[in-house]
């Protein structure tokens, strides 16, 4: 191994209050603090993490609180590795809202291919007890949008944190190989976008 770890820009996206700003505290620093709601306030943090021997420095983008009034800019998005789409179980319009902004990410991100992007999806909060979107419910969104991988968690007891977050890199490994193994053909083709059809990677 070179001892150089990859960059990889990981957006996470989702409504106001599910969680996204815990969780990537959770992750980035093994801490949850309960009084600050709403927002750390920071563009990104940078974790390092090992994935199947290989170093990657993970750059964490979360949104400083603007996604309460829908104004992400561009540079939010663009490029972007992974997106970590999160929702909360308690919170049935964060689940719902989840394909508006699949679908804000990939126009923004300039993405072609939504369903080989490495998307992973996190219903957070599982702690909770008035829960209001089944699981099932959410494995079928991922079923119907590209099979991506599906983590329930709660940045609170730290559950499947460490695992939905590394699941992204996870992720576009496979979809990077996936594309080095199966050449696109025809002649309309950019082969710097993610093209392939895929069918692996499903939901636990
Ligand atoms: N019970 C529970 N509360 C959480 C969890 N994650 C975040 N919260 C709370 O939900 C609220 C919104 O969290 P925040 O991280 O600011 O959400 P964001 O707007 O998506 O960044 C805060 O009061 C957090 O303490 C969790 O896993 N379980
Ligand atoms: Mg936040």
């Amino acid at each position: 191994m070179s001892g150089k770890s990859k960059l990889l820009k990981v957006v996470l996206l989702g409504d106001g209050g599910v969680g996204k700003s815990s969780l990537m505290n959770r992750f980035v620093s093994n801490k949850f603090d309960a009084q600050s709601f709403h927002t750390i306030g920071v563009e990104f943090l940078n974790k390092d993490v090992t994935v199947d021997g290989e170093s990657f420095t993970m750059q964490i983008w979360d949104t400083a609180g603007q996604e309460r009034f829908k104004s992400l800019r561009t540079p939010f998005y663009r490029g972007a590795d992974c997106c970590l789409l999160t929702f909360a179980v308690d919170d049935l319009q964060s689940f719902r809202n989840m394909s508006m902004w699949k679908k804000e990410f990939l126009y923004y991100a300039d993405i072609q291919d939504g369903n080989n992007f490495p998307f992973v999806v996190l219903g957070n909060k599982i702690d909770v007890e008035n829960r209001a979107v089944p699981c099932e419910s959410a494995k079928e969104w991922c079923r119907q949008n590209g099979n991506c991988p599906y983590f329930e968690t709660s940045a609170k007891d730290s559950t499947n944190v460490d695992l939905a977050f590394k699941a992204a890199v996870k992720r576009l490994k496979e979809l990077e190989d996936q594309m080095d193994e199966k050449p696109q053909h025809g002649n309309t083709v950019d082969l710097k976008k993610k093209n392939k059809a895929s069918n692996s990677g499903c939901c636990n």
